[in-house]
């Protein structure tokens, strides 16, 4: 079992003529809101209403798998009894929705959100793509518990027993199963407090969450362990001899995490749906929104390993952060085993770029080009600078170049479609400018553009530079360069300058974190300090789309606060061709 451990292109090429033939399917899913009160992390805490969301009765929610040649039907049902109306969404993170953008499953931009009673029905094909996704609501804080697995086979042999013991050709690793491991944060607070608080003119933060959750659970303290309610750690099996792909999604709604298994390494393989080269790691780093899949060799002693999460770029670690690995043949561990936190996976700060530079798309051969794109031609640069600033009113907000996001009245789709919204954006003038249309509060891109999107972190002392996951909607991106302290379009790769890195060969992916890069919560040499008002660049990226997918959609920051206090914008794409595009495809 040496590495890497993939079949020879030859094999992959047969494979691939001999999946033309194969037919598409229909795959129809049904996902239910309700609401309960569950302890997760068997601690005492519930909220005083039952709201926290499930779906299908589920906590994570039900595996959608599909092959990428079929198409999904997804009809999402809010069957919520609550005393407060609560509507949702559902969002297919990853999914690019080329031609579907009714899809997205974006309040009040793509749709109205769906009432107590009332069903939305997203239709989308998932075309070339295949790999980790995951589905999650895109309304307030629900995304805390509505959740679940969204996964493309490459191949129409992958999905039929990925549980079982068959190997699966799945391109182009060879692995013998699957397995999933979601990440989550959770609080002892009320979800509503917490999302009220925010937006509050008497700002509260949601605060650092309670538990670390693996498959939705942990134990937050042995000595609650012992009720019936309590389901203990997630345990995952595994069989000795045997590879697997393991899945690790970063449903979590505000920590970057650290991901670890004890005794073994991680063979990272793809990420956000493209597979890289392979890596060998003693840890992943997942961000809110980010997924990785890893091989992962059952090679050692048979027995029980602590799998292991826990914070990175932010001051407060919760000690619960464990599931287990548990190989056939061992003994099951006591339900409320009390963890040696010295026996943990620990997670060195390699600090600020993890390992990302070593990451490679992957490739058959030398000339093979794993996506069509020519990355030296230019492209057009969007600067979003974003800071975190109080109002006079009190109201907190995070804003991109001075705008915070505010939900339109009426979703701005339905308008172009309808016809009552203006299909002609003056993108010349979007052009010279920052690229923000005032009149449309969107950013226009022109069909076929290339576009430079620069997250620019910045932080108006005194105050705490921050890490921030960025997910773009309707597209996946290519990291093309990063830095720290602030982007200067004049360096040039050939100037060597020691703050600005330029990836000459990107990965592509749909989350990217940017991180802080100087005056961070955990960087006490420099931070706080308070010399200005004025905002200090703490670091940046560069992301790399292609305008290929007319429709409206969503850039954000995948901290669910961040993103309710307005750290979003709308990419208003080929705005022209939407009407066509979505009726060519109803
Ligand atoms: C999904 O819900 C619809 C509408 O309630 C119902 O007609 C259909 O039978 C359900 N399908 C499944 C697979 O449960
Ligand atoms: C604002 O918050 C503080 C501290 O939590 C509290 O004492 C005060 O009553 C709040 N004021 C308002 C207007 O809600
Ligand atoms: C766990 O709960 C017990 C009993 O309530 C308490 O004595 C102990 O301090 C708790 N431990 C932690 C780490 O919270
Ligand atoms: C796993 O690693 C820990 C820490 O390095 C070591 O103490 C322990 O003996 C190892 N366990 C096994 C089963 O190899
Ligand atoms: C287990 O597999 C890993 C990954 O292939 C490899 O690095 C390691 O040497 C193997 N260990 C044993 C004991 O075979
Ligand atoms: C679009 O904006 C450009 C630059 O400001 C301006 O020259 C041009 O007249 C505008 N076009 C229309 C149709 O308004
Ligand atoms: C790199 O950043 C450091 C710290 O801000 C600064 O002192 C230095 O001048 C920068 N180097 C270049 C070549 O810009
Ligand atoms: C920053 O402000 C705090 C409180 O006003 C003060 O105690 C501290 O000395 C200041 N730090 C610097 C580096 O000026
Ligand atoms: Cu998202």
């Amino acid at each position: 079992m040496g590495l890497p451990h993939y079949v020879p292109p030859f094999f992959f090429l047969a494979f691939a003529l001999v999946i033309q033939s194969v037919s598409a399917a229909r795959r129809e899913y049904n996902l239910t809101f309700t609401t309960a009160a569950i302890s997760p992390d068997c601690h005492s805490f519930k909220p005083s209403t039952p709201s926290t969301l499930l779906i299908n009765g589920q906590f994570p929610g039900p595996t959608i798998h599909a092959e990428r040649d079929d198409t999904l039907v997804i009809r999402v049902q809010n069957r919520i009894i609550a005393v407060n109306n609560e509507m949702v969404t559902l969002h297919f993170h990853g999914i690019r929705q080329r031609g579907t953008p009714l899809a997205d499953g974006v309040p009040f931009l793509t749709q109205y959100p769906v009432s107590p009673g009332e069903d939305y029905v997203h239709e989308f094909h998932a075309q070339i793509q295949a790999g980790t996704y995951f589905y999650h609501s895109h309304v307030g804080f629900q995304g805390v518990s509505a959740f679940g697995p969204l996964l493309i086979y490459d191949y129409p042999e992958d999905s039929k027993d990925h549980d079982g013991g068959m190997s699966l050709p799945s391109s182009p690793f060879e692995y013998d199963e699957e397995r999933i491991f979601m990440l989550s944060d959770w609080w002892h607070k009320d979800r509503h407090a917490q999302e009220q608080g925010v937006l509050s003119e008497n700002f509260t933060w949601i605060g650092e969450p309670d538990s670390l959750l693996i498959n939705g659970r942990t134990i937050y303290n042995a000595s609650f362990a012992e009720s019936d309610e309590c389901k203990g750690y997630d345990v995952t099996t595994v069989d000795y001899g045997k590879v697997y792909r393991f899945r690790i999604m970063g449903s979590q709604t505000l920590e970057t995490l650290a991901f670890g298994i004890g005794n073994h390494t991680l063979t990272i393989i793809e990420i956000d749906g493209h597979y890289i080269e392979p890596v060998e790691t003693s840890y992943l780093e997942v961000a809110s929104g980010q997924r990785y899949s890893v091989l992962f060799y059952a090679n050692q002693s048979v027995g029980n390993y602590y799998v292991h999460t826990d914070v990175r770029w932010r001051a407060v670690h919760p000690q619960n952060g464990i599931a287990i690995v548990q190989y056939s043949g061992a003994t099951d561990p006591p339900k409320n085993i009390v963890p040696d936190l010295s026996q943990l996976p620990s997670f060195p700060k390699e600090y600020p770029q993890w390992i990302s530079s070593q990451f490679k798309p992957f490739r058959l051969s030398a000339s093979h080009k794993p996506l069509p794109l020519d990355i030296t031609s230019p492209a057009r640069e969007v600067v979003l600078t974003t800071s975190h600033i109080s109002l006079p009113s009190g109201v907190s907000v995070w804003a991109i170049n001075g705008v915070a996001y505010e939900m339109p009245k009426t979703p701005i789709l339905l308008d172009i479609l309808s016809g009552t919204r203006s299909t002609n954006p003056n993108y010349t003038a979007a052009a010279l400018g920052d690229g923000y249309d005032v009149t449309r509060k969107t950013y226009p891109i022109r069909k076929g553009e290339f576009i430079d999107l620069i997250f620019q972190n910045t932080v108006i002392l005194p105050g705490n530079c921050e890490a921030h996951p960025w997910h773009i909607h309707g597209h996946f991106h290519w990291e093309v360069a990063y830095g720290s302290g602030m982007y200067d379009p004049s360096v040039r790769p050939q100037d060597g300058n020691p703050n600005v890195t330029f990836v000459t060969d990107p990965f592509a992916r749909d989350t990217s974190l940017v991180y802080p890069t100087s005056h961070a919560y955990f960087d006490v040499g420099s931070a706080p300090v308070n010399e200005t008002k004025t905002p200090v660049g703490c670091g940046w990226k560069k992301i790399r789309i292609v305008a290929d997918n007319p429709g409206v959609w969503m850039v954000h920051c995948h901290i669910t606060a961040h993103m309710s206090m307005g750290m979003q914008i709308v990419l208003e794409e080929a705005v022209e061709e939407v009407v066509a595009t979505v009726r060519g495809k109803g």
